[in-house]
């Protein structure tokens, strides 16, 4: 079998690499799909009526030497394996929010009905020597539908979320059949050596597994590797979208518009793991602490909107129209507001000029797998007079990157201290950090990510390992 087979990239929804718009994500698998030629797999985004038979559903199209598959699915599908178990049980579960969980049979269903239908659909598609790799939490079963149809292919997983320690995981109804389908793959990824352990944990002292050589573990006769690879962001892509003339453009009309400000940024999804009203709390405290920043400072948060129809994420969005109207009708003046907060998603090639004209960023999430806004705020920065990020030790991308100044944003006198300490920084200590972190994110990019996953799959193929594996 040979190493260089094609690449099968299968993921809830597919990006195009030929479209500029993609990300970082995007472009980044897209060089390993070119490279051999390769196949981009994920649902439509469009649903049908259920009467509509399997080759109806999917369509395919080309894009250079690439295949992009899509599949349509019925209404029930979406808001079972979708909105239901996937964005409401495993999403918060998985970001310790057994609080927002529901766990409703329904969703369960559908979750495995889906990537029933979606290995049913896929299969055919597969050459023999075709490396798959999937990715995140929606299509954890996908694998051993696969396998249940007779695929022998290499198959990788990628978690893009945290994975919880086993008192949390184990919350989840049928937890033991969920983590067994990872041993169907051959790779496991994982953002953080924290959520490799829990993992590790799980295995050995929850579901009685074994950890063999080189971070596999066995368990029931099978075995998976279960390794780290940290995401990243192309560093290169993105420091040439800010010299862009839009990028530029806001650049200069931000600084010309907060002339005699101070801005800080926050750029997240709408998302409760994002921990945004603690970020809004954190920043009212600072004004009601230290009123020589009530004339000074200025929050800009973008909020993109994201799974609109979920009710958590209604609850949230009330909850910060309320908080950033009060620390406005408090703090705020004729001519001037606080909290700039926009509940709407830029368009990303003005990104850059945003994260520039700010000097702090704020990246507090209460949970979160890596966060790539941190790394973005941070390789657009000017080295010789560079911003200050402000991160939540609680994302993943604080495991790498310790030069950030790391916050526990539960603690609100806290972050407002760190938020204070962020803006009076000294411009060498700001130039050392920045520097520090420029090389920690540089090593760990987007093509680094994916160049360690796909070598470690195509080097782990072992199959007479895996024969001589006990039953
Ligand atoms: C998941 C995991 C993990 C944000 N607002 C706008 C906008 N964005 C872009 C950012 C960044 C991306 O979206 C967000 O990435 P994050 O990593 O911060 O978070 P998630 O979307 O939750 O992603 C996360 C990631 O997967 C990768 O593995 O890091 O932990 O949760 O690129 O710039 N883009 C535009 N307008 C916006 O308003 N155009």
């Amino acid at each position: 079998m040979s190493a260089q087979g094609r690449l099968v990239v299968v993921s809830n929804r597919i990006g195009d690499p030929r479209k500029a718009a993609a990300g970082g994500l995007a472009v980044a698998l897209s060089d390993a799909l070119t490279a051999n030629g390769g196949l981009w797999f994920g649902f439509s985004g469009n649903t049908v009526d259920t009467s509509v038979r399997d080759e109806d559903r999917l369509h395919l199209q080309s894009a250079g030497s690439v295949q992009l598959a899509t599949l349509d699915l019925s209404r029930e599908d979406v808001d079972t394996y979708y909105f239901g178990f996937s964005n409401q049980a495993l999403w918060p579960a998985f970001h310790y929010r057994l609080d927002l969980a529901d766990f409703s049979r329904g969703f369960i269903e559908g979750y495995w009905r889906v990537n029933r239908l979606f290995a049913r659909t896929l299969a055919p598609l597969l050459r023999a020597d075709d490396v798959i790799w999937v990715h995140d939490y929606h299509l954890i079963p996908l694998a051993s539908e696969l396998r249940a149809l007779g695929c022998t292919q290499r198959i990788g997983f990628f978690l893009h979320i945290p994975l919880p320690p086993p008192p949390i995981l184990v919350a989840i109804p049928s937890h033991d059949v969920l983590m067994r389908a990872l041993f169907d793959y051959d790779l496991v990824g994982l953002q953080t050596r924290t959520d490799q352990l829990h993992f590790e944990r799980y295995v050995l002292d929850e579901a009685g597994g074994e950890r063999l050589e080189g971070q596999r573990y066995a368990l029931g006769g099978r075995s998976v590797c279960a390794r780290t690879f940290p995401i990243g962001i192309d560093v290169d892509e993105f420091q040439r979208l800010a010299q862009t003339r839009e990028a530029l453009k806001t650049l200069a009309e931000l600084r010309q518009q907060y002339a005699t400000r101070r801005l800080l940024v926050g750029i997240d999804r709408l998302d409760y793991s994002k921990g945004l009203p603690q970020r809004m709390r954190a920043f009212r405290e600072l004004l009601a602490t230290h009123p020589e920043y009530r004339k000074s400072a200025t929050l800009i948060q973008i909020a993109a909107p994201s799974r609109e129809t979920v009710h958590a994420y209604e609850d949230i969005r009330r909850e910060l129209e309320a908080l950033s109207g009060e620390i406005n009708g408090n703090f705020g003046d004729t001519g001037w507001m606080p909290v700039r907060y926009l509940h709407r998603t830029w368009a990303r090639r003005k990104l850059p000029g945003l994260y520039r004209s700010a000097c702090v960023a704020l990246v507090t999430p209460l949970r979160d797998g890596m966060n790539l806004v941190a790394k973005e705020y941070v390789v657009v920065q000017d080295a010789q007079d560079p911003g200050v990020l402000v991160l939540s030790r609680f994302a993943g991308a604080a495991e790498s990157m310790p030069e950030a100044l790391l916050v526990n944003p539960y603690d609100i006198p806290a972050t407002a201290q760190a938020l204070r300490r962020a803006l009076s920084m000294s411009l060498a200590e700001r130039r050392e950090r920045h520097a520090a972190l420029m090389t920690s994110i540089r090593r760990d990019d987007v093509h680094a990510w994916r160049r360690d996953f796909l070598r470690a799959l195509t080097d782990l193929w072992q199959p007479d390992l895996l024969q001589a594996m006990p039953a």
